[in-house]
């Protein structure tokens, strides 16, 4: 009877409805209360599964299970009740009531393991992943090209002791021209040649780097003034120039070394040596062959054009123009501030940009100064 009475609050606080009310019918005698118990727990099982199904989320869930399982749950309520009946019908019905509580267990467990799947799949969804995408990487600059040049011929000629000097690229026309034995009405200094500053008479941009050495030579001259012995001048000055031109194979700004070896007794089969040796070393072979052709400039006396030939290789045979020489005119070097009858040297100048084509069988100057990736990337 007590049994019932719980059953019966049971039935009020769970189905609200008093579905489970039909155990009144079949309290007494005990076989009957299993009987009916029995139909009695796969309600209470597919109730519990529809709660668990219906639970969205683990708290949800952890709530649904109160309700059976929980301390007043109503499976609890049962096995609370099993004291009530005969030892034979409480037996039976304890199995019973064990054997509800395990289903309802498996499905609250299989529920759980179904939200913490979907959970899992809701996040693996939300942190996807697409790694079959190419990576971004880290982009690695480079040098431009004239600059891998630019790096090379220092090196070389550092290693047979030159200094690398630098100086203004804006000018006046005393050191880019006049201190350079170009006489005033040479068309080099024509607005037409070379870029002037506006309202600033006799500034311009440098049209060679000569300008450097004429600085180092009265730097080099002014500091052994008062020496016995003043140590010879080997210097190259590589930078930007500018002159005026524009075309496929002249740029407006483009890049020059000079070079210049000044002391006693320096002579043109000094400038023959060193200018052979390090064409062969910046190309990279012995198989080369260099003629130095008269010429004329107003800064050298005498004068040369430098032109080289592969005697292998895609250009072999064919000519190059690649540099211009000659022994410095005494009135440069007195420019320069040395002593003209006890020194002599020998300068050249080449362009960078030219060297770089060569180097690299670039047939475009003006592939140089687009800036295109598709180039660039190339030298690295
Ligand atoms: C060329 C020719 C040359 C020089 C540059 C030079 C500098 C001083 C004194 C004497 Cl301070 N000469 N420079 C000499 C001969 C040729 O360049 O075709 N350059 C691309």
């Amino acid at each position: 009877m007590l049994w019932l009475q719980r059953e019966r609050r049971q039935g009020e606080l769970f189905g609200q409805d008093g579905k489970y009310a039909f155990a009144a019918d079949v309290l007494s005698p005990n076989r009957f209360v299993v009987s009916a118990l029995v139909s009695h727990f796969d309600q209470i099982l597919s109730d519990a599964q529809a709660a668990f199904a219906a639970a969205a989320d683990a708290p949800a869930l952890e709530q649904a299970k109160a309700r059976f399982l929980g301390k007043s749950g109503s499976l609890t309520e049962l096995l609370k009740g099993l004291g009530k009946l005969d030892p034979d019908a409480r037996r039976t019905a304890g199995a019973e009531i064990n054997q509800c509580k395990s289903a309802v267990e498996a499905a609250l467990e299989a529920r759980r393991d179904a939200l913490r799947s979907a959970q899992l799949e809701t996040q693996l969804r939300a942190e996807a992943l697409d790694v079959s995408l190419p990576g971004r990487g880290m982009g690695v600059g480079g040098l431009h090209p004239v600059n891998r040049t630019l790096e090379r011929v220092e090196s070389l000629f550092r290693s047979i002791g030159f200094e690398v000097a630098d100086g203004p690229e804006i000018e006046g026309d005393w050191h880019n021209f006049t201190a350079l034995n170009t006489p005033e009405n040479h068309p080099a200094r024509s607005m037409h040649d070379t870029f002037y500053l506006q309202d600033a008479p006799g500034v311009l941009l440098r049209t060679h780097t000569s300008p450097v050495q004429i600085r180092s030579m009265q730097a080099h001259a002014e500091r052994y003034a008062n020496a016995s012995v003043m140590p010879e001048l080997r210097i190259i000055a590589p930078g930007r120039v500018y002159r005026v031109d524009s075309d496929a194979t002249h740029s407006p700004m483009f890049h020059q070394v000079e070079g210049l070896w000044i002391g006693e007794n320096i002579s043109f089969a000094g400038l023959k040596g060193v200018i052979i040796d390090f064409l062969k070393r910046f190309f990279e072979t012995d198989e080369l062959q260099v003629r130095f052709r008269p010429s004329f400039f107003p800064f050298t006396e005498p004068s040369a054009e430098i032109d080289f030939a592969f005697m292998s290789g895609p250009n072999k045979g064919r000519w190059l123009e690649i540099a211009g020489c000659g022994m410095v005119h005494p009135n440069v070097l007195k420019n320069g501030g040395m002593d003209s009858q006890r020194y002599t040297g020998f300068a050249f100048g080449m362009g960078l940009d030219r060297l770089t084509m060569l180097r690299y069988g670039i047939n475009d100057l003006r592939l140089f100064f687009e800036n295109d990736l598709r180039f660039l990337t190339q030298f690295n």
